[in-house]
């Protein structure tokens, strides 16, 4: 099999991508306030407040004059698409899509939902645009002339560049399938009915059954994917590069499929072709373009060296013994300096491949769960406005009931945090993990007669005040409180968790609203999906209470 790219072959792929994007923001969704509503807003809300707040405020701004912002859009994709089919404006074209592509990767894609703890390489991780950039700048033309062996990608960052890149995209995949988010029992099989809904008929029903199987074995999955990244993130520093980079095309396409639902490119809502192709094309970019690797072509020439200088073959023997001490004194001095080379170069690989089994071995333990310590917790349960410092400028409203949808909308997009409602509740709680076992309870008073409530625990790196700190991750989905004739409620926990939930930067967030009926399979997770987090959303919140670590 002999697939390969010329240099500016590559350089008019991408070029034919960025004009099927700008192609895409023509469409007419795009035109609509649905698309800031859907697609940038929801992102935004997940985010930590100082990417997703300029978000906001950029989607509102472009609110305005919706018409003419993605009319503009539109045209620089396509003036960029334009500037890399032609040589002599490829390098103006290259440094707007880096500008662009930073602008999109912040705004657009809220830097992959990675800042947000919710990005998976399943669903596109780390953002297309991202490689967009990458695979820019190695097009870049350069005044080295193309060599044999090397590969189409080299440009600005050199083929060394293009391979560490590489490494570290599907470190990062490692990484990322490591996160508990990606880690839980429901998480590949979540992800996948996710995808299913924007999906072509014969591909839904595929995903549909695939999310069946697996279910309640995202840990096997994301550790066996984990590994697998791990390998094609190492492959490119040895002698099976080739393998390396055609195994990480072929997963980037299964990705492609079943997480991204090929880019969702006819749902009339998509902006780019998602990640997977993208990664085809980087690979295809790094593979040599000659079946020789570097060191095949040193040990050849090292064994035609010896061979020049052997004494034995030709020589006749009368004069081998006249020149024997001579060749034997020149083939020591020879082959010591071939071997100094080699040294070093096998020193450098070697150097590269002991720095990935580091990662790997860090990786891996993190994969490998938690301690087994004990540790107890007690929380203070109260209203969210005593939390909020800054509860004036926010939209309070006494009932979800009779709220209008932009009323919802208004509090959805307040200043940080996550929305929430008045409420004369209180409570406290208990919790205790050894390992990954969980269990503890909590009382609230004060409650409406007989309503059901939604809580989780929150977090990492959260807080109940101020509002900023209130991250939308779920860490555990615990089972709904429901309030007696007296408006109490107790409930005890006994979970599995995946992460250490008892410490500090986790809280526990009551809501308005119970679980709904259809998530009601999601109680228990830990953490929960991104899909629930989604669908849990627009429940706002009435107590709040720091995870306080006792003991
Ligand atoms: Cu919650």
């Amino acid at each position: 099999m002999r697939l390969s790219l010329t240099r500016s072959g590559l350089r008019i792929t991408l070029g034919l991508i960025w004009l099927l994007d700008g192609a895409l923001q023509f469409q007419s969704f795009m035109y609509s306030h649905g698309f800031l509503k859907a697609i940038i807003e929801p992102s935004a809300a997940m985010q930590p407040a100082w990417i997703g707040h300029p978000m906001i405020s950029a989607a509102h701004f472009a609110g305005h004059n919706l018409a003419l912002w993605d009319t503009m859009f539109g045209l620089v994709q396509v003036a960029i698409g334009l500037g890399l089919l032609y040589r002599w404006t490829v390098r103006p074209a290259l440094l707007a899509s880096f500008a662009w592509a930073f602008v999109v990767w912040w705004f657009g894609e809220g830097f992959g939902m990675i800042p947000a703890g919710m990005a998976s390489p399943l669903i596109g991780a780390p953002g297309a645009v991202l490689l967009y950039a990458l695979i820019g700048l190695l097009v870049w033309p350069t005044e080295e002339t193309e060599r044999e062996g090397g590969s189409a990608g080299a440009g600005l960052i050199g083929e060394r560049g293009g391979r560490l890149a590489w490494s570290a995209l599907w470190t990062g995949a490692t990484v990322l399938w490591c996160l508990s988010v990606n880690r839980a029992a429901d998480a590949t099989s979540e992800a996948l009915k996710t995808a299913s809904g924007n999906s072509m008929h014969w591909l839904a029903s595929l995903q549909t059954s695939l999310a069946g199987t697996t279910k309640g074995h995202g840990e096997a999955i994301a550790i066996a994917l984990a590994i697998v990244s791990l390998a094609i993130a190492a492959g490119v520093w040895t002698r099976l590069r080739r393998e390396a980079l055609l195994l990480g095309a072929l997963l980037s396409i299964a990705y492609w499929f079943l997480g991204q639902s090929l880019g969702t490119l006819t749902s009339g809502m998509a902006t780019d072709p998602n990640a997977g192709p993208l990664f085809v094309l980087l690979a295809l970019a790094l593979l040599p373009r000659r079946h020789v690797t570097e060191g095949a072509v040193g040990r050849s020439s090292a064994r035609g060296a010896r061979r020049a200088h052997s004494p034995a073959g030709l020589q006749p023997p009368l004069r081998m013994g006249l020149s024997k001490l001579e060749l034997e004194t020149f083939n020591k001095g020879e082959k010591r300096m071939q071997s100094s080379a080699n040294r070093t170069r096998s020193g450098q690989r070697w150097a590269a491949l002991g720095a990935l089994l580091a990662i790997t071995a860090l990786a891996v333990s993190g994969c490998g769960g938690s301690s087994s310590a004990k540790s107890e917790a007690s929380v203070a349960l109260k209203p969210m406005m005593q939390w909020d410092a800054l509860g004036s400028t926010k939209q309070q409203t006494a009932s979800m009931k009779g709220m209008s949808s932009s009323a919802m909308k208004k509090m959805n997009s307040a200043a940080g945090g996550i929305p929430y409602v008045a409420s004369s509740a209180s409570g406290e709680g208990h919790f205790e993990q050894v390992g990954d076992h969980l269990t503890g309870w909590r009382r609230i008073t004060g409650l409406v007669p007989y309503s059901r409530h939604a809580n989780h625990l929150h977090g990492p790196d959260g807080s109940c005040s101020p509002a900023s700190k209130q991250t939308s991750n779920m860490a555990v989905v615990l089972p709904d409180l429901v309030a007696n004739g007296k408006g109490e409620a107790y409930g005890t926990i006994n979970l599995t968790v995946h992460q250490r939930i008892v410490g500090p930067g986790y809280f526990l967030m009551v809501h308005a609203k119970p679980t709904p009926a259809s998530e009601q399979n999601q109680i228990g997770s830990a953490p929960a999906s991104m899909a629930f987090m989604q669908a849990m959303s627009h429940d706002p919140a009435i107590l709040c209470g720091n995870i306080k670590v006792t003991s």
